[in-house]
């Protein structure tokens, strides 16, 4: 059998878009500003829905072009988009059947999910969606909204059968392949209903991966927490979610962005311990993608263009004994090729140290030249210690993440270091 996660473990970068009626406001409601979480702002503020919903009646994004959307994500490097279908506000951004609230009720009234579907087929791109499967603060049994509905009165089963089950059924019917179905917020969803709902997607499309919040361990890898890279490189597949600012949906007032090179080593860094990144813009009300973001995301690109070989086709890199002080590292265990992200460029004598390889060293260059890098590769046999020093060239290649490239005589393997011995 063809393994299913095979396109996930190979992607390594993908873009998440957060898109919804929470856009219009943009973080501001009423003159308050909450700039964080943009997409939050009808729980954060308490927004009665019938305000809420007046939004509907707003929104119209004529400068939507799907095309753009999947061409910008390649021209950034990225191998699949997640589209938040549905949000915790409970509004559907596609034509459906089971409410009325959704974008064909607004004065756009085109079915976005399926403009994005028709343009990533096109394009050879993956679809996946992203659906809040517990939280709706629109229907009054979905779990979250404690200001329009009384909590003791609510019956989650009655919005799960009503509402999330039947619309996560016409996401996996109605728009073809869908790569993964991104679950989120399953707090404490009870456990036979997370199962029905992983079984519904799994009979809908048996090759559509889960992502782990779907809850209890029923997805097909883990999601890392919002924002943050685990410590220790792991083989089995997993991602993390990013955003560039501090809000997922797009702010008015949140201009406080990451700079290319962190996005660059945030990558570098959730690569070489074996996951992806899906990397997150927030559209605005009109459909644009913020200018920043975009240049942003150019310049990774283009970083990407020069280095991808360093990011595609690896692996999980081996857990190496201590903190690189000039970088990180990324692995390829099919061609044994350790890349030495050098972030930190040493000054004079333009050395790096790195400690715990015990694998033999073959050839080092920077990637993308000729010219082979001076070495030492030494083990110190009373201190048990293995050291490669590598000598980088005078000129610094690239100040944010200039890659060296090590060529290993077997499968890189990591000295353990421990203190009970010594
Ligand atoms: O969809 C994005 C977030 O809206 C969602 N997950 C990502 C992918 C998410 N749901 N819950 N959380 C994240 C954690 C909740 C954070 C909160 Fe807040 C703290 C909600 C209210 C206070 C951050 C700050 C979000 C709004 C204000």
């Amino acid at each position: 059998m063809a393994d299913k996660l095979q396109w996930f473990r190979e992607a390594k970068y993908g873009l998440f878009i957060h898109w919804g009626l929470y856009a219009i406001p943009g973080g501001i409601w009423e003159g308050k500003s909450a700039p964080h979480g943009t997409e939050w702002i009808m729980k954060n503020m308490k927004i009665p829905l019938a305000h809420y919903k007046k939004l509907v009646g707003q929104f119209n994004p004529e400068g939507f072009d799907p095309y753009f959307y999947v061409r910008q994500a390649k021209k950034w490097g990225m191998k699949y988009i997640v589209f938040t279908a549905k949000h915790h506000d409970g509004f559907a951004m596609y034509d459906t059947k089971v409410s009325e609230y959704s974008i064909m009720h607004t004065p756009y009234g085109k079915d976005i999910v399926r403009q994005l579907a028709d343009a990533c087929e096109a394009e050879g791109m993956t679809l996946c969606i992203y659906y809040s499967q517990m939280q709706d603060w629109e229907h009054p049994d979905g779990n979250g909204n404690t200001w329009d509905y009384d909590p003791q009165k609510q019956d989650f089963k009655r919005y799960f059968y009503q509402k999330a089950l039947p619309q996560v059924r016409e996401l996996l019917t109605n728009y073809g392949k869908i790569g993964m179905m991104w679950f989120d917020t399953p707090y404490d969803m009870p456990l036979d209903l997370c199962r029905e709902l992983a079984d519904e997607v799994r009979k809908c499309q048996p090759d559509c991966l889960i992502n782990g919040r779907i809850g209890y361990g029923l997805g097909d890898f883990r999601e890392a927490a919002d924002n943050a890279i685990p410590v220790l490189s792991q083989e089995e597949c997993w991602e993390s979610p990013m955003t560039l600012n501090s809000s997922w949906g797009y702010s008015h007032t949140d201009h406080r962005f990451k700079e290319p090179a962190e996005v660059i080593r945030n990558l570098v860094r959730i690569v070489g311990k074996g996951g992806n990144l899906v990397l997150n813009v927030g559209p605005d009300a009109f459909g644009r993608i913020p200018p920043r973001s975009n240049e942003i995301l150019c310049e990774v690109g283009e970083w990407l263009e020069q280095n991808g070989e360093s990011i595609f086709g690896t692996s999980a890199a081996p857990n190496f004994p201590y903190l690189l002080p000039w970088g990180d590292l990324t692995y390829n265990d099919r061609s044994n090729t350790l890349y030495l992200h050098v972030q930190n460029y040493p000054s004079f004598p333009y050395r790096i140290l790195l400690t715990g390889l015990k694998t033999k060293t073959l050839a080092v260059n920077v990637l993308g030249e000729q010219e082979p890098l001076r070495i030492s590769q030494s083990y110190e046999i009373a201190r048990d210690e293995h050291r490669l020093y590598i000598l980088l060239p005078e000129q610094c290649p690239s100040a944010v993440d200039t890659v060296v490239k090590v060529q290993l005589a077997g499968s890189a393997e990591a000295q353990v270091i421990g203190t009970a011995k010594w």
